[in-house]
């Protein structure tokens, strides 16, 4: 069976429901520390309240539960970790350290953990950022990514825990809310589209990033999931690409669609974050190993996300 904490974020909503889809609804168990996500609710799957800090109630889920796979997907993200470093930096490691013990303890088959282009700093090459390079992140969120995953490998090289981990680009859906990202403004924009056809955007309109459709990220990580051990030659974090853009490009990919859409721009604090980030990434390691390939490109994630948003009004 499998365990996904954090399973009403962002990504976890999507993952609960692609994996169900392929293990069987009663196999996969959704947990969150908040109350089911509707979408989940409609589902009407497994799900059970779990604070991912208390140890003992995980423990006992995961051997209760014959739990052969778990996602750790609970975290506090890059712009909300920066008004409370400590207790970001105790949440998302601490939960980290309860998992990995427990999946080392009851024998877990396998564990995946998200990592980020967070993990990179600005002494990081910005363009094709490699996968092995200099990393020095300056976000909590980001520190607290990279120091992840060199836990991660520590567990497979000393107990041999199968852990697999992706750096995601920024995630754009429609199905559920951001968590507090600093890409976040990628999912907004849309939403202000239709709502309001302006959109202020808080980071500058030339501030490149990487991004991913959440349709691709879903199915980057199941394909990692699933690809034969011996294939997977990192064990801290694939880096994972799609695309690259700025608040301009997409604004204007937009506007093909809505002409009367207007966007201005109005910087706050999440500028310096992105403004440590990698404008784009080099994923011919998860190319090359299993295999990965990307879909979404932003003209065709644009207009997925205006026709999909329309419809959920
Ligand atoms: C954030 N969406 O903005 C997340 C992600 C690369 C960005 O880690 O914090």
């Amino acid at each position: 069976k499998i365990l996904i904490i954090g399973a009403g974020g962002q990504i976890g909503v999507e993952l609960t429901l692609a994996l169900r889809k392929i293990y069987g609804r009663n196999n996969v168990i959704a947990t969150d520390i908040r109350e089911e996500h509707p979408i989940l609710k409609e589902d009407n799957g497994p799900f059970f309240n779990l604070d991912v800090m208390d140890t003992k109630e995980v423990a006992k889920i995961v051997a209760r539960e014959n739990i052969t796979q778990v996602y750790l997907l609970a975290a506090i993200l890059s712009a909300t970790g920066e008004a409370n470093p400590i207790w970001a930096w105790d949440i998302n490691m601490q939960s980290l350290l309860n998992l990995l013990e427990i999946c080392r303890e009851n024998k877990v088959k396998k564990f995946y953990w998200p990592s980020s282009i967070a993990a990179f700093g600005p002494n990081t090459p910005r363009q094709n950022t490699p996968q092995h390079t200099i990393m020095e992140p300056t976000t909590v969120y980001g520190i607290s990514k990279y120091a992840g995953e060199l836990w991660c490998q520590y567990y497979f090289n000393r107990y041999g825990l199968d852990i697999r981990s992706l750096r995601y680009p920024g995630l754009i859906s429609w199905k559920s809310a951001p968590g507090g990202g600093t890409t976040d403004y990628a999912i907004d924009i849309y939403i202000e589209a239709l709502k309001k056809q302006h959109f202020t955007c808080f980071l500058s309109e030339d501030t490149y990033l990487p991004m991913m459709y959440m349709d691709d990220a879903i199915r980057a990580t199941i394909e990692l999931m699933e690809a034969p051990a011996e294939k997977i030659r990192n064990r801290t974090a694939y880096n994972l690409s799609a695309m690259s853009f700025s608040p301009k490009e997409i604004s204007e990919s937009i506007k093909l669609h809505i002409p009367e859409f207007t966007i201005d721009y109005a910087p706050d604090y999440r500028q310096q974050i992105a403004a440590s980030w990698p404008q784009s990434i080099d994923d011919s390691e998860a190319r090359a190993d299993w295999g990965w390939k990307h879909e979404f490109d932003l003209a065709k994630m644009t207009e997925d996300m205006l026709k999909n948003l329309r419809n959920k009004q």
